[in-house]
């Protein structure tokens, strides 16, 4: 018989590649979305995978502790995995609570459902590197200490300890993977990588003066999304539920990565200035491009994260493989052809 999968979040990025994957080796996938004025379902769409027979749309918030009993209830899924948060970092200082209530409790109400329908079912927790904050030591691995330094990682690490809280008293497999970013064409234009590439192509086609951005300084190990998912499957394959690290074990600096960006579409970024007054000019044509902007600076900042993903190497044989020259050119190419089409994703 063909495995079942619920996989909260599928309009999200991680929940689209999942649904993707699932759906290639056979998996029945319950994939929920939450009630809005206006759903959009444009990643699955550019998956190709909307209409898939295989996957079953389910209206579900995961702050609804009775949906989320139901959703075991109705789907009798083997595995779930719990894609779905308030997750972007600068938001959560704004909404402190929901991020608390959903990115954190949230996860909670599925572990809840699990103990009380389906103690079997085997559970994935999103957890991130956001949860080491104020680095400790370098490169992180499942041993170093956690500092978050937003309220998104503060909920996160509750989540994740909850997953473990769960694991020991209830004997529910509860995996936990600490993830690095991760990137892809699907990656929302809040986020630093898309709006980069997506701002970099709009430049290039005459649709954008200027990128403003806010810390140039912070580094970060950035991966392909399309490989991290793979190794949230894994994860739940293991013999025993485990937390594991999923990282590239390279870092560079927001600065490095626009840079590359830039060098995509055929600029030469120069740097020059410092903090807010930084500006990033093309030196064949002397064109002030890039811009800092203090508005987009964060009250407290995780300066930088490197993760060593050799647990996961070890015992999942996961690794990743796609370089972060070869991704910011996949994320730039994907935005020129959207913003040629007029597309607004
Ligand atoms: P996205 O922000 O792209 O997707 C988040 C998903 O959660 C969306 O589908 C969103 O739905 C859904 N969601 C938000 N609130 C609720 C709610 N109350 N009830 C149900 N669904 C909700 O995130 P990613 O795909 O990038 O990340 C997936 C997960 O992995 C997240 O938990 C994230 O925190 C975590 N993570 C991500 C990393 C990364 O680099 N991408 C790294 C480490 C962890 P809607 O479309 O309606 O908003
Ligand atoms: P992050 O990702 O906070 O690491 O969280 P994000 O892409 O938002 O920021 C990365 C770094 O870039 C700096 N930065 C900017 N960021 C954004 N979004 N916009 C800007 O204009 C800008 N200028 C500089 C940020 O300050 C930061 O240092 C992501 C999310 O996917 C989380 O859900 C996930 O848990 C972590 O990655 C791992």
């Amino acid at each position: 018989m063909s495995k079942s999968a619920i996989v909260t979040g599928i309009t999200g990025q991680d929940g689209a590649y999942l649904a993707e994957l699932l759906l290639d080796k056979g998996y029945t996938v319950f994939g929920t979305y939450r009630r809005t004025s206006s759903v959009n379902f444009w990643r699955i769409e550019e998956l190709g995978i909307a209409d898939h027979p295989n996957l079953k749309l389910v209206e579900y918030d995961l702050t609804d502790l009775s949906a989320s009993i139901r959703l075991l209830q109705s789907t009798a899924a083997a595995e779930v995995y719990n894609l779905a948060a308030q997750s972007f970092v600068g938001v959560s200082f704004d909404q402190p609570i929901t991020t608390g209530e959903i990115t954190g409790l949230g996860a909670v109400n599925l572990l809840e459902a699990i103990r009380i329908v389906n103690p079997e079912a085997r559970f994935y927790q999103a957890s991130t590197s956001e949860m080491f904050g104020k680095v400790q030591r370098i490169p992180q691995t499942e041993d170093t200490p956690f500092y978050p330094r937003s309220p998104y990682g503060v909920a996160k690490l509750y989540a994740h300890w909850m997953t473990i809280n769960y694991r020991e008293s209830y004997g529910i497999f509860g995996a936990s993977g600490i993830l690095f970013n991760h990137e892809s064409p699907l990656r929302g234009r809040e986020f630093l990588t898309r709006k980069v590439s997506d701002s970099m192509a709009r430049i290039k086609l005459g649709k954008l003066d200027v990128l403003e951005l806010g810390n140039m300084d912070a580094q970060r190990d950035w991966g392909f999304a399309r490989e991290y998912v793979d190794g949230m499957w894994r994860m739940l394959q293991a013999e025993t539920p485990e937390t594991y690290v999923l990282a590239t074990n390279r870092t560079v600096t927001v600065r490095d990565f626009v840079t590359m960006a830039g060098k995509a579409v055929g600029y030469d970024l120069q740097w020059e200035g410092r903090e807010d007054k930084e500006v990033g000019i093309d030196r064949r044509s002397g064109r002030t491009l890039v811009r800092v902007n203090a508005k987009f600076y964060r009250p407290a900042e995780v300066d930088l994260l490197i993760g060593n993903p050799e647990k996961a190497r070890r015992e999942l044989g996961w690794e990743s493989k796609t370089t972060l020259e070869q991704l910011c050119q996949m994320m730039v190419e994907a935005d020129i052809r959207r913003n040629e089409l007029g597309s607004s994703f």
